[in-house]
């Protein structure tokens, strides 16, 4: 039986993942973990802990007390923060998945862990980006992400561990908010139309950068995790696309619910992350080895968005 335990469940990405896997898998048998409280979304909907994920032998203890089979490792400090803290963003990134791919190999446990598009760099091809290309990554957090799936190949090549991974673009939700990333104006531009009618993107009108709706990313992740592993051909992250737009192409849609909505523009410390970043995201190879295809374009994606938020922020 599958025994699944997330760490980081109370980010963006963890806590839908957790009730998807909860939902699938059983309340009791997924187990989350985070160094922050328990997001109240997750309260009642099955086992928490608070848990460091640098404290190596509390995680162990952890996954033996519970008898874990299945790790999905989403601790982490984002793009943006990454930036202010550089040392921080080494440290925890690339030491918990050090850590968690040993515990891997010494309880023979499956791993998921997530890398980015920040792992390409300004040298990439920036138009539908390959799945294998140029990668050298100019942030602290997409160095991490590099390092990392250079990491878990090395895990799966030389202890056969079972480690899966794709590239995330800016993943778009209303349930949880994201933190500390570059493709976060994507979600604030949500708020700023439903609660003020305005927004200041910190990203220049046609900074085109890949994005997706947050069910497509669960799905993806869970579609992966359940392939059989004679699938699984590539040693490094999939690429993983949906869509791609600007601030001004999304401003448009949300104007077509929200007519009076009013963007501008305000470049800051995010614009050099971004232009360092894919403009869109070739993904074939995902959808040739394990049939990955999104389901929201940018219209979907902008109604469930104002419908849902209109609905949390009752406006
Ligand atoms: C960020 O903006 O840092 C993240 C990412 C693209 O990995 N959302």
């Amino acid at each position: 039986m599958e025994r699944i335990l997330i760490i980081g469940a109370c980010g963006q990405i963890g806590v839908e993942l957790t009730l998807a896997l909860r939902a699938k898998y059983g309340n009791e048998n997924v187990f989350a973990a985070d160094i922050r409280e328990e997001n109240p979304l997750l309260a009642g909907t099955g086992p928490f802990a608070i848990l460091d994920v640098m404290d190596a032998e509390a995680t162990r203890a952890l996954v033996r007390k519970e008898k874990i089979t299945t790790i999905y490792l989403l601790a982490a400090l984002l793009s943006a923060t990454g930036e202010k803290d550089p040392k921080l963003c080494w440290n925890l990134n690339i030491g918990s998945l050090r850590q968690v791919l040993d515990l891997g190999v010494e309880e023979k446990l499956k791993i998921f862990w997530p890398s980015s598009i920040a792992a390409f760099g300004p040298t990439t091809p920036r138009e539908n980006t390959p799945q294998r290309t140029i990668m050298e990554p100019t942030t602290m957090y997409g160095i991490t992400k590099y390092a990392g799936e250079l990491l878990c190949q090395y895990y799966k090549n030389k202890f056969s561990l079972d480690v899966r991974s794709v590239r995330y673009p800016g993943l778009i939700s209303w349930k949880s908010e994201p933190g500390g990333g570059t493709t976060d104006y994507a979600v604030e531009i949500f708020y700023g139309a439903i609660r003020e009618g305005k927004y200041t993107s910190f990203l220049s009108e046609n900074t085109f950068l890949p994005m997706m709706y947050m069910d497509d990313a669960i799905r993806a992740t869970m579609q992966l995790m359940e392939t059989p592993i004679e699938k699984i051909k590539s040693g490094m992250s999939y690429n993983l696309s949906a869509i791609s737009f600007s601030p001004k192409e999304i401003a448009e849609a949300i104007k077509k619910h929200i007519p009076s909505f009013q963007i501008s523009y305000k470049p800051d410390f995010h614009q050099p992350i971004a232009d360092s970043w894919p403009k869109s995201i070739d993904d074939s190879v995902a959808r040739a080895e394990w049939g990955w295809k999104h389901e929201y374009d940018l219209e979907k994606m902008t109604d469930v968005m104002l419908e849902n938020l209109k609905k949390k922020l009752k406006q």
